[in-house]
């Protein structure tokens, strides 16, 4: 849990960045792309993603325009990978702004539970690595290269000519 916002904001950071990535690296075909048709598409996921930023904050009082919730999924993958940057750069001024290192430990109401505001943006970090791991199967599964987060990613390891280790 974290004791300082900005020990928040490094560790978002470098996972916005991550994030940024991978919708820079999605193709307007791949949005469409799906394990079935029961399940989200690599479209919805992404914009699940960006319209979370607001939906979650804005649960425990941040305010800033982002997406709004239940909108429309881009039909194209610049419109999405362009309104995340958008909302992360307001959501990230939003929190410098309207919260402090003692706002973290002040509790809200989220979905019927009291959480603390330190632990919206613990989940707010951990439900963005989740969906953006669902994302990253179904690029395989549409043919897109996927990029390396936390190390190297297959496709890394043979664009470098190499094999990646066996573990
Ligand atoms: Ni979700």
């Amino acid at each position: 849990m974290f004791n300082s916002l900005q020990s928040f904001l490094d560790i978002w950071q470098d996972e916005a960045a991550s994030t940024q990535l991978i919708f820079d690296a999605l193709t307007d075909e791949s949005l469409n792309q799906t394990i079935t048709p029961e399940h989200r598409s690599i479209g919805r996921l992404a914009w699940h993603i960006v319209t979370t930023l607001d939906e979650m904050t804005g649960h425990a009082g941040l305010k800033f325009d982002g997406a709004a919730l239940g909108s429309e999924v881009p039909s194209t993958a610049a419109e999405i990978s362009d309104a995340y940057q958008r909302e992360n750069e307001a959501m990230v001024k939003a929190i410098r702004e309207q919260w402090s290192d003692a706002t973290l430990f002040e509790e809200r109401d989220m979905y019927g539970e009291d959480w603390t505001i330190g632990n919206v943006l613990w989940v707010l970090i951990t439900h963005q690595i989740h969906h953006r791991a669902q994302i990253t199967v179904l690029m395989r599964q549409a043919g897109l290269m996927v990029p390396g987060l936390y190390g190297p990613s297959k496709e890394d390891w043979l664009t470098r000519g190499s094999m990646p280790p066996e573990v």
